[in-house]
């Protein structure tokens, strides 16, 4: 019996869910809602109360890059992390670097406004030319030719930012500045699991423009929310 307790557009759900798929693993998904926590949430994730979980027989298991690894070593069929060691710490480096930054800075840079805006934007996109740095002279994906571990905890970058620079009226993804990061994005979200596995764009926009409103209206800024 395998369960992924998800949230429909949650980047760290998806990549769960990517994974999953890649490996021809059944599952049972559940909506959670996130706003009015069930108390199954609150049972499987008592120190986070977040999503996703992964419910495995009797294993549960938290935090979604954890989840990636848990996936990978239990299913070894479509490997996901990279065989070296050396390959397999850079790509945890990078999935770090991306969520610490680069998440951070790009969601930033789309709720706030003024001095702050201008400095979330400038650090995004300094971010982001060192993860297209990284994907320099590689294939179609961060580990070659096959969609693997970094091309799904990056996987957000690619339907999240777009709606974001809309909603925020800013540019993170400049095809000419970042034609490698653009050329992968393409070729990530052309994947047939991937396309059949986004949430709907008009939707996810709305869901952005009222938490950017609400933060807004709440904080004046996001980092402080
Ligand atoms: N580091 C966690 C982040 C998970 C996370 O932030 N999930 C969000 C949904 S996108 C959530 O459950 N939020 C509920 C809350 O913050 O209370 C992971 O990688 O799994």
């Amino acid at each position: 019996m395998i369960k992924l307790v998800g949230f429909w557009l949650s980047p760290f759900v998806l990549r769960v869910s990517w994974a999953l798929k890649l490996k021809g693993v059944e599952y049972e998904y559940i909506e959670e809602d996130i706003f009015n926590k069930s108390p199954l949430l609150l049972e499987l994730n008592p120190v986070h109360k977040k999503v996703p979980v992964l419910v495995h027989g009797h294993n549960v298991i938290v935090e979604s890059l954890v989840i990636l690894e848990y996936i990978d070593e239990t299913w070894k069929q479509y490997p996901l992390l990279p065989q070296e060691p050396c390959d397999r710490a850079n790509a945890r480096f990078w999935a770090k670097f991306a969520e610490e930054k680069l998440l951070k800075n790009s969601w930033t840079a789309m709720c706030s406004q003024g001095e702050e805006k201008k400095l979330c934007l400038q650090s995004a996109l300094e971010d982001l030319e060192k993860i297209e740095g990284e994907l320099k002279g590689k294939g179609k994906y961060f580990g070659g030719e096959n969609l693997g571990y970094l091309d799904l905890a990056l996987g957000w970058i690619t339907y999240l930012v777009p709606v974001w620079e809309d909603i925020g009226s800013i540019t993170i993804l400049d095809p000419v500045k970042f034609p490698c990061t653009t050329a992968w994005m393409k070729n990530f979200l052309n994947h047939p699991v991937i396309k059949e596995d986004l949430p709907p764009r008009d939707e996810t926009d709305f869901y952005f423009r009222t938490r950017r409103e609400e933060i807004i209206a709440l904080v004046g800024s996001p980092s402080k929310g």
